[in-house]
């Protein structure tokens, strides 16, 4: 390894992204073996870094001897330090080429078990930490990170704080029936958060203007394309904000996100075969909005009879939101079927404030949100119909006491919103490590 290092300093280091900037130089580059191929004195290796694919080729006479020598040990996904000269090559993978002027070894990798032909995503899933490596699986993460610093970006640009909200959690946030359970040491029983936003609620009455982005839990009994066990999710919650100002709020968001990936991650949507134009359409805005109401009225037309006060399930949101070419905010669901802490609507008490956001070609529901129950004495009500506990929620109820104002936030689920931009069957391929139903490993 101390003789890698003394190697490596005599070139420039970098990465196949920036040999564009190298052309005619002698650079060092450091990878893994992709694909390995001889033709006569020629030797072939694509080799990737993170940063891309390019083609290593090594002519006998021009590398030592011992390099030659080297490139037949050479395995899929060996590690290895390459120095070479780089020339520009329209026809090569990435445009530029490396004729190699030396070859260095790190580890020769034992038989790769991921082989270029078709495995099944069990097999895949169960070798998750490798299939990593992918070129597909590295443009989804790739997106994935752009989604995150979007978010990231819009909020603190519209004078947003980030609050970090805990997971351990005293009570339910989203109903009880898919809490993580843990014991808290001596104290009883804990809850892995469902989401933060009862602590930005709080935070909102502190500051403004907040948001958290964070991992929650949800213990998901049934399985689904939508659904992960573990999923992060990005929450805004505002003072003095109504339903109004949440749902712009929330299609700005999107809108800023889905901008964001088609100006930088233009390649990984190609590399994932994603057509950008539907993604340019819903960018584009602005987003429909429709009642409830409307909306059962558009699922009856469709022969999807769901009785007034029922939510939408996975089959009417893919095909509510097939019926619009961009977001649609549905919003005003029946309060029976929504969460305790939503507003009633002054015009119909029966109706909750609140919105879902269903993103287009079949994804659904990639953001929830509504405005909040100011009152104390409508909020004690509610915590006693849903049958919570108020002991835990008495913090939460003094947000009610102490200067009580109209706010309301939302949250987007990241890989729900990933698993779209990146045109994906199912979530799990949207988070590193998925938590499914059925799988903790790796
Ligand atoms: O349950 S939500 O609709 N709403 C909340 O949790 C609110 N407390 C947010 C808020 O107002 N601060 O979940 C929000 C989003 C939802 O639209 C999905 O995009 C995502 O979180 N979500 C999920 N993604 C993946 N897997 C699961 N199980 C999941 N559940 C919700």
């Amino acid at each position: 390894m101390t003789e890698n290092r003394k190697q490596k300093t005599e070139n420039h280091l970098t990465t196949i992204a920036a040999l564009g900037s190298h052309v005619g130089q002698v650079v060092t580059l450091q990878g893994w073996v992709y694909h390995l191929r001889s033709s006569g004195k020629v030797r072939f290796i694509v080799v990737r870094d993170g940063t891309g694919l390019a083609q290593a080729v090594l002519v006998k006479g021009r590398v030592p001897e011992e390099d030659f020598e080297n490139f037949g040990r050479l395995t899929l996904e060996s590690s290895l330090i390459l120095d070479g000269q780089v020339r520009a090559d329209a026809r090569a993978p990435g445009g530029y080429e490396l004729e190699v002027t030396r070859l260095q070894p790190v580890h020769i990798a034992q038989e790769y078990p991921i082989a270029p032909k078709e495995h099944g995503v069990g097999f895949l899933l169960d070798h998750r930490h490798l299939w990593l490596r992918s070129p597909r699986q590295q443009a989804i993460l790739r997106v994935r990170d752009e989604v995150s610093r979007a978010c990231r970006d819009y909020f603190h640009d519209r004078g947003f704080v980030l609050i970090d909200t805990p997971i351990l959690t005293p009570t339910a946030c989203e109903g009880t029936t898919n809490l993580f359970e843990t014991n808290y040491l001596d104290r009883g029983k804990a809850y892995l958060s469902q989401s933060g936003q009862l602590y930005l609620e709080a935070a909102a009455m502190a500051l403004g203007k907040v948001y958290c982005f964070g991992p929650t839990f949800r213990a998901e009994k049934s399985k689904t394309r939508r659904h992960l066990m573990e999923f992060w999710m990005v929450e805004a919650e505002a003072a003095f904000y109504a339903l109004g100002e949440v749902m712009v709020l929330a299609e700005g968001l999107v809108r800023f996100i889905i901008q964001r990936v088609l100006e930088h991650r233009g390649a990984d949507l190609e590399t994932l075969e994603r057509d950008p134009g539907p993604l340019k359409t819903a960018g584009a805005g602005p987003f429909p909005r429709i009642s409830y109401s409307e909306a059962l009225q558009r699922l009856q037309s469709q022969g999807l009879e769901v009785p007034w006060g029922e939510d939408f399930g996975g089959d009417e949101e893919t095909v509510l939101s097939r019926m619009f070419d961009r977001p649609v905010l549905v919003h005003r669901y029946p309060r029976s079927c929504k969460a305790f802490y939503m507003e009633a609507d002054p015009e119909d008490p029966r109706l909750a404030l609140c919105v879902d956001m269903l993103a287009p070609e079949g994804y659904g529901e990639i953001v929830g949100g509504s405005q909040r129950v100011a009152d104390l004495d409508v909020l004690l009500n509610r915590v006693a119909e849903h049958h919570l506990p108020p002991e835990p929620l008495e913090w939460y109820l003094d947000l009610r006491r102490y200067g009580s104002v109209p706010h309301g936030g939302f949250g987007l689920g990241i890989e729900r919103v990933v698993a779209w931009l990146c045109g994906l069957h199912h979530v799990r391929e949207a988070i590193p490590f998925p938590r499914l139903l059925d799988r903790l490993y790796p």
